[in-house]
């Protein structure tokens, strides 16, 4: 019996090794270029999407990708930056899950020598230049679009007072901080808009769906617009409303930030009124920057994809797949 479970444990060990899973077995090999990525999670549909199109870009451009799943955590992704540096990639890109809180592991990587591209949200640090790029959504401009279609809406509704809720994403991150924004701004002086209350959500579907039980409990049937910074949390609310026996999309309008497939199946079911696109894709332009700084060229401070909003005014059974 010991000399069966020996053999075993030797045949595991040895596919293993031929299999490049033993210590050190995950690092990529003789590419033309070492990118570490700290990913945040994997919290949505979007970031999901995010992280294949990277990954298949990364596939595409020939780029070894060292990618490292946060969960989450800022904890995470400082030690995943630490291990990037300490394993001399040559470019380090990374989605930071909030703004604050970064200077000092930017600066140890660029004491290495390791350029830094930001992906998809933004960080907020005292000193300049710790990064060379962000490359990501111009959301205070998909706050814009969801009000201008809030807007819109009131007017042909003829509506003289709508009450707002709003559930909001990961507080302190640049999506959360600047949709809010975009939204608040435009809506500010029309009369008609009353904000009741912003809860966060963390783009969470289940923090959605308590989100949406807590505003129906406070205030009822009053509610006449959802305002939510992610598909994920708008697909968890959805069900407390038809609990409450209010229609969403009819007796309540659904704004929703993201556009990937599951919302866009809502929103032509007419319980979603408009989605607001936050496109994933940001592969090509990540492998592009972080080859052109390996090679010493100059890059774009910002790189923001076009974006468009989806909406009922529209014949929504023209939208193409979505692909996340
Ligand atoms: C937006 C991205 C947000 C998405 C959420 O670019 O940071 O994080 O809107 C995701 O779905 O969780």
């Amino acid at each position: 019996m010991r000399t069966k479970r020996v053999l075993c444990v030797l045949c595991v060990m040895l596919l293993a090794v031929l299999s490049g899973c033993g210590k050190g077995g995950d690092e990529p090999k003789d590419t033309k270029l070492v990118l570490g990525f700290s990913q945040i999670g994997s919290e949505s549909a979007w970031r999901i999407g995010n992280t294949k199109d990277i990954e298949e870009q990364a596939g595409a451009y020939g780029i070894g990708l060292m990618l490292e799943n946060a969960n989450q955590k800022k904890e995470n992704q400082i030690a995943a930056i630490r291990r990037f540096i300490a394993y001399k990639v040559d470019v380090i890109a990374f989605s930071p899950v909030v703004e604050e809180g970064w200077e000092n592991v930017l600066k140890e990587a660029r004491d290495a020598g390791i350029p830094v591209i930001l992906v998809d949200r933004d960080i907020n640090t005292e000193e300049e230049g710790l990064t060379t790029c962000l490359i990501g959504a111009d959301f205070y401009k998909e706050g814009v679009m969801a009000a201008e279609y809030l807007i819109r809406k009131v007017d042909s509704l003829g509506l003289t007072k709508v009450n707002i809720v709003e559930i909001t994403g990961t507080q302190d991150s640049t999506p959360m901080r600047q949709r809010q924004a975009g939204f608040m701004d435009t809506i500010a002086g029309d009369d008609r808009m009353c904000v009741l209350e912003s809860v966060d959500g963390d783009f969470l579907k289940s923090r959605g769906e308590e989100c949406m039980r807590y505003f129906l409990g406070k205030y009822g049937d009053t509610i006449d617009v959802v305002f939510s910074h992610n598909d994920e949390m708008t697909i968890g609310a959805l069900p407390e409303i038809e609990k409450a026996g209010l229609a969403p999309g009819k007796d309540i309008i659904i704004i929703s930030i993201d556009g990937g497939q599951e919302a866009i199946d809502v929103l032509k079911q007419g319980k979603i009124n408009c989605v607001v696109e936050c496109t994933p894709k940001l592969g090509k332009a990540l492998m592009e920057t972080a080859l052109k700084l390996k090679n010493g060229e100059s890059v774009e401070a910002v790189i923001h994809p076009e974006e468009v909003a989806f909406t009922d005014e529209m014949d929504v059974s023209t939208i193409a797949p979505r692909g996340y």
